[in-house]
């Protein structure tokens, strides 16, 4: 059954509450907060359930229905006028890295909530459904977006995290089921739009408050294990050591190198390094690191990837250690649906703001989603292009803007998308 799409002049009229918007938003940050003002909110600890919970309060508030799938994704859902229709969807994570700021993943998904609640203010049901997707640890695993994809790695040791919790331990606290994964992937979704800071600084060296995404880069992480022979400070001889923190620093090194000297505008990143035994008069024993590596083509990552195996088998050879590298995160580049970014781009006219076209160089839900339906992104600015630190900052009236282009976006694709 098909249903005339609502009069254009009914819905173009319609804008969020800003001052709603800004207080979830604020709510939201004072769960894991810090003394210096930052979130804690990593992946399925204590602060990342309270804050599911209360981001589903909100949804059912909103008007919406509930429900978590095996990933422990929290999905709300405000009916459609037609209920067979595929649902238009938005979202992002509520989870954060261990010092973040308010906005990283919290915004798109509170702008969703928003944007639901603007509707059922005005007594507005779209043709879709509207679905406010948390997915589940973007900041590490990218497991929730990943098994809505169907992309989730079979074997689950793969998602063992440093802390040593399975990822059955970690799904099953937040109401998933890791042995009912399958179940999480979706065929049903007409379009997926999430909005989110920039985390750089391009929109706002430009002066522009609206960042219409092209793509988004491809990740490969890698977990690195060194281990050399702890030993006397004093009584061993240089030329007799395993150092594992000298092949750690030198590994540090070339992945700087390798990311500055190559042709190209990759990216990479040690940002995770523990020695032990961390002993001022021990030679280091053993080192583990985390590496971060990010381009825009599959095809130059895995040129890079094959470079720096080469170069860490040779660092263990001239350190005599061992060392092991383990793909711990693989995730493909995804362009954004032009038929989306038009949308976005018309909705910025007609509200009179300014855009501009650019790729996202962090990695979001949005690109796993773009593999199984039209995905698209809109960026607002991030003060000093800071992001992932408690400086991170976007000023509520950004805020407001970039969630009424949301809205209207979503008014938009509901005729796009009509059935
Ligand atoms: O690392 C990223 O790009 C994202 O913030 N998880
Ligand atoms: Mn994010
Ligand atoms: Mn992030």
């Amino acid at each position: 059954m098909t249903l005339t799409p609502l009069p254009l002049s009914t819905t173009t009229r319609l804008s969020i509450n800003g001052d709603r918007l800004n207080r979830s938003i604020a709510d939201l940050a004072a769960i894991g907060k810090l003394e210096n003002g930052g979130v804690c909110r990593i992946a399925f600890t204590d602060a990342d359930v309270q804050a599911r919970q209360q981001v589903q309060a909100w949804m059912e508030e909103a008007g919406m229905t509930t429900r978590i799938d095996a990933a422990g994704n929290v999905i709300g859902r405000y009916a459609g006028r037609s209920e067979n229709a595929p649902a238009l969807a938005t979202g992002s994570h509520i989870d954060t890295v261990p010092v973040a700021g308010a906005f990283d993943g919290c915004l798109g998904v509170l702008a969703g909530i928003e944007v639901v609640r603007t509707l059922k203010d005005n007594n507005v049901r779209l043709n879709h459904s509207i679905e406010v997707i948390v997915f589940s640890d973007e900041e590490r695993s990218v497991i929730g977006s990943k098994a809505i994809a169907g992309e989730v790695h079979e074997n689950p040791a793969y998602y063992v995290r440093l802390d040593g919790l399975s990822i059955e331990h970690c799904l099953a606290k937040v109401g998933g089921d890791w042995s009912q994964i399958a179940t999480a992937k979706r065929k049903d979704l007409a379009a997926f739009v999430e909005l989110h800071v920039e985390q750089g600084g391009v929109l706002e060296n430009a002066q522009v408050p609206i960042g219409v995404v092209t793509g988004v880069v491809g990740q490969y992480r890698f977990a690195v294990k060194i281990k050399g022979r702890p030993n006397h400070a004093g009584t061993t001889p240089m030329n007799l050591r395993k150092d594992a923190l000298v092949a750690g620093a030198q590994i540090v090194l070339a992945v700087n190198r390798l990311a500055l000297e190559t042709p190209g505008d990759q990216v990479a990143t040690v940002g995770y390094l523990t020695v032990s035994p961390n002993a001022t008069n021990t030679v280091p024993g053993e080192v583990d690191l985390m590496i971060d590596l990010r381009d825009l083509s599959q095809s130059h990552l895995e040129q890079l990837v094959g470079q720096l195996r080469a170069e860490i088998s040779a660092i263990a050879d001239a350190t005599g250690t061992e060392i092991e590298m383990r793909q711990t995160l693989h995730i493909l580049p995804t362009l954004a649906a032009p038929g989306i970014m038009n949308a976005i781009e018309q909705v910025c006219q007609t509200l009179n703001l300014s855009n501009m076209q650019l790729p996202s160089r962090a990695g979001h839900d949005a690109q796993e989603i773009g593999r199984i339906t039209d995905m698209g992104m809109i960026f607002i600015p991030s003060r000093a292009g800071i992001s992932h630190s408690h400086e991170e900052y976007t000023s509520p009236e950004e805020c407001v803007q970039g969630t009424n282009v949301l809205l209207q976006t979503f008014l938009r694709l509901d005729r796009m998308y009509a059935h």
